[in-house]
């Protein structure tokens, strides 16, 4: 993936995209309004390009679950652009919700990992994310590239339509050059989360929390604790805990607060001292450097800095070492869990 990310999305940015997003370029940069449909690891990279395009192209995002948009009445008209992401691009959901849309009028742009696959060829154009075939059932490379495409749409966008200043942009693709080494630098912190991993194994929840970007990434972090681990896991925006998710903290629950340096630093560092107040376990994820939240927090796992536009790229991984570890250690089989497809097709 570190290849393909590097190959494709730095050295030639007039060619970052297979032909369709140029094809398709006047289409979004004219949008009222994008409507992304996905399912699981693919919808919170949904939601990673929903903060993404609407930063950066000011245009109107909703990300629903194809799971719920293909059996409810949405409002789809042909000047939506629909975008549907997949990693196996077989999901009958989002199968589903593309046809629905079509049948609408409204173009089809997909988003997918295999080359050929029923989604790709239900689709109007799209963008491949060749991060190579996910050896396990749950995503984990793929959510890495699906964001990688969606930011680089997100910034092909902005930049089009004139809300993402040059210099701006400049800045993110001499950053996104930077991913690739940053990412094998996450990876290095193996040995430290599993030593943490063996602290919280037999732990029956957990929570997650984040905030903006870092927000979705608590999702998936939360999502693969239970795809592989079978522990109930919650992830939440952190300034959603006071309204219901606090009463579930105490001395027994871990939460893992993913808090690197961003707009929304000061009010984690709020959200980690209600949770201390209530005794929660703190497993913090924070930029290299900091020393306030590690005052605060049980465990530190320190990731490199990065535009917290990208942040997600780099923030998701320990969350994936955290959940494999103690998926191996609970005797869990981590690449084909109970009850889970590879691809949902029913
Ligand atoms: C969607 C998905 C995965 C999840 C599991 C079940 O798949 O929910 O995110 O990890 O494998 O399917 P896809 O549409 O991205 O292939």
């Amino acid at each position: 993936i570190l290849d393909s990310m590097r190959g494709r999305m730095i050295a030639e940015s007039d060619h970052l995209m297979m032909s369709g997003i140029r094809e398709y370029e006047n289409k979004f940069v004219n949008a009222k309004r994008i409507i992304i449909v996905a399912c699981g690891t693919s919808w919170h990279a949904g939601l990673v390009a929903e903060y993404l395009i609407e930063d950066f192209a000011r245009i109107p995002v909703e990300v629903e679950y194809a799971s719920e948009f293909r059996y409810r009445n949405p409002i789809i008209t042909e000047d939506d652009i629909v975008v549907a992401i997949s990693q196996s691009g077989e999901t009958a959901d989002t199968l589903a919700a593309i046809e629905l849309a079509k049948s609408k009028g409204a173009t089809i742009f997909g988003i997918c990992n295999v080359v050929g696959s029923s989604i790709a060829r239900a689709t109007d154009a799209g963008a491949y994310t060749h991060a190579g075939p996910e050896i396990g059932v749950a995503s984990t490379k793929a959510f890495t590239a699906q964001v990688t495409v969606l930011a680089l749409i997100a910034m092909i966008i902005g930049s089009k339509r004139g809300t993402l200043e040059e210099t701006k942009l400049r800045q993110l693709m001499v950053e996104l050059e930077t991913i690739p080494a940053k990412v094998e630098k996450c990876l290095l912190l193996d040995d430290q989360i599993k030593e943490i991993s063996a602290k919280y194994k037999d732990a029956t929840n957990f929570i997650y929390l984040g905030r903006g970007y870092n927000y979705p990434v608590a999702l998936e972090g939360a999502l693969k604790l239970k795809e592989i681990s079978y522990i109930h896991a919650e992830g939440y925006p952190a300034a959603e805990m006071k309204h219901g998710p606090i009463a579930l903290i105490d001395e027994q629950m871990p939460v893992v607060v993913i808090a690197t340096k961003d707009s929304s630093y000061e009010k984690v560092v709020s959200n980690v001292q209600e949770v201390r107040a209530r005794k929660g376990k703190v497993i913090a994820v924070v930029t290299e450097g900091d020393t306030t939240i590690p005052s605060m927090a049980d465990y530190v796992i320190e990731i490199p800095e990065t535009s917290e536009h990208l942040m997600p790229l780099l923030s998701v991984i320990p969350l994936q070492l955290l959940s494999y570890h103690i998926a191996v250690m609970r005797g869990c089989n981590v690449d084909q869990p109970r009850n889970l497809a590879k691809s949902v097709t029913v």
